[in-house]
């Protein structure tokens, strides 16, 4: 519904513009394309990747990856060396739920469900399940910001939840220009904005969460080359973590064979090098 209002609204103001002047109207109407400037990134490490893995959420704590799976009757939640890849610790959600999204707040991990209509809390230190909150919208993505929960739905919407209550707080609506963006997944925080997986693309929006507002992409088309062998539709990119303390920035997808510490200029330089993706010296 959202989407046919966007466009009408596009529609209709494009035809007021062409009605002042024809040559604005093909500059405006141009603009309303997605237009937020491009980013590209290049790999500086690679790293093993549970390849039967569906992964839906990716947090990184301390030196340790977490990694939320899907799937009926292959979700969990893990515990990860990023070095060996290893499964350090890991909790199989039961066969008639399947795992989404995964972020950190304080030492509770959350992990989303895609229906089932629940959020699922954890014990960080040694993934006990410690409590269960009600999620009236599917589940996608989440992160942490400004000490709310942000979840996706598969729309335009982020939605902003009390940690503590998990009570909807705020909600969001993403979009680049007057385009709404669409299919949000798996999400991140960033130094002040929210980077996140639109489905099925290799794209990661950089938005910001004051408005919804997309500012920037960061184009990872590159990684799909570097993956190797025939890979299941399913198998997108969907992953995304980021270390402020050490400036390295995660990414992977379902079922891939690797995660990618990657390096994002355009991303630094958004920040003023306040955050960074090639490496803070301590
Ligand atoms: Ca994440």
């Amino acid at each position: 519904m959202k989407s046919w209002w966007t466009t009408l609204r596009k529609i209709a103001f494009c035809g007021c513009v062409w009605g002042m002047s024809g040559l604005l109207s093909l500059v405006v109407c141009g603009n309303m394309a997605w237009g937020a400037p491009r980013y590209t990134a290049e790999v500086i490490q690679m790293l093993p990747h549970d390849k039967t893995a569906f992964t839906q959420g990716l947090v990184v704590h301390k030196g340790k990856l977490f990694e939320s799976t899907g799937r009926y009757g292959r979700s969990s939640v893990r515990q990860i060396d990023p070095i060996t890849g290893n499964k350090e610790k890991e909790y199989r959600l039961s066969r008639d739920v399947f795992g989404e999204g995964l972020t950190l707040y304080r030492d509770r991990l959350f992990q989303l469900t895609w229906r089932a209509g629940v959020v699922f809390e954890y014990r960080l230190k040694d993934l006990e399940p410690v409590g269960e909150w009600p999620l009236p919208t599917q589940g996608w993505g989440a992160t942490v910001f400004d000490d709310m929960v942000v979840v996706s739905d598969g729309s335009d919407t982020l939605s902003f939840y009390d940690p503590n209550t998990f009570q909807l707080m705020k909600s969001i609506h993403v979009h680049d220009g007057d385009v709404a963006v669409l299919e949000l997944n798996e999400l991140e925080s960033f130094c002040g904005y929210i980077l996140a997986n639109v489905w099925h693309k290799n794209d990661i929006a950089v938005i910001e969460p004051q408005n919804g507002q997309v500012v920037a992409w960061i184009d990872l088309s590159f990684l799909e080359g570097l993956q190797p062998g025939r890979r299941s539709a399913e198998a997108v990119l969907n992953g995304i973590a980021y270390d402020q303390n050490h400036g390295l920035l995660y990414v992977t997808g379902k079922l891939w064979p690797q995660i990618y510490v990657i390096a994002v200029d355009g991303l630094d330089a958004l920040t003023n090098n306040q955050c960074r993706t090639t490496g803070n010296k301590p």
